[in-house]
């Protein structure tokens, strides 16, 4: 389903053996060192979802390769088969030519509780304009899609659910986007998380 030119949204687009296998692996890199984190803004605000990282470490507003607002350890390594995943999810959703040349090098998973958001804001920091390839795992929220030059109206509303792709390229890589609110309770119970995750697959351009 387009929402937007560059904007595509693919339900279901993971099985339940591959949403319980990226669970683990995600739950494998969550762990120290450069596991999980509460990142922290420059204007002393505090991110309610909690953060880990694959080949850059993203702090507000740059990528550096240590968990520097971490444990300043090593950033893990983006293995090969997230790329390849990132690369058939661009397929799927835009066709082939969408494909970028640079490769997919950058992770950045996000760990939802019951109360966490994420508000509206752009992804500028990357140095590319591959598109951003975001899976959700867990809990159904709602995902909202804004416009390019404000955070605020118009926007529309979509509900994110676990297995869900959400490719973001074109003219919609640099649009206003936020999570105002998940549903507790709604993962299914043979995933075994409680709360969301989501992970973006990102071209660093470096
Ligand atoms: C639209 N994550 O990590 S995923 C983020 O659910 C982020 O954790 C949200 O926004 C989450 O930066 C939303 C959907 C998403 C991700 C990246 C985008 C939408 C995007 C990049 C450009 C445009
Ligand atoms: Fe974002």
């Amino acid at each position: 389903t387009s929402v937007a030119p560059g904007a595509v949204h693919v339900p279901d687009w993971l099985d339940p053996a591959r949403q319980r296998a990226l669970l683990a692996a995600c739950r494998d890199w969550a762990r120290p060192p450069a596991g999980l984190r509460t990142v922290r803004t420059p204007g002393g605000g505090t991110m309610t979802a909690r953060q880990v990282c694959l080949g850059w470490h993203w702090y507000p507003y740059a990528y550096a390769r240590t968990a520097v607002d971490g444990d300043g350890a090593p950033v893990k390594p983006f293995p090969d088969w997230l790329g390849e995943l990132a690369r058939r999810a661009v397929t799927d959703a835009l066709g082939p030519d969408a494909v970028p040349a640079a490769p997919y090098d950058i992770a950045l998973i996000n760990f939802y509780d019951a109360d966490a958001r994420m508000g509206m804001h752009r992804d500028a920091d990357e140095r590319a304009d591959a598109p951003v390839v975001s899976l959700s795992l867990g809990d159904t929220c709602v995902f909202r899609f804004g416009n390019t030059a404000t955070r605020g109206k118009p926007y529309t509303d979509v509900e994110l659910r676990g297995g869900d792709l959400f490719v973001f390229g074109g003219p919609s890589r640099l649009a206003h986007h936020g999570v105002p609110r998940v549903h507790p309770g709604t993962a299914p119970d043979w995933l075994g998380l409680s709360g969301r995750l989501n992970i973006t697959l990102r071209v660093s351009g470096r």
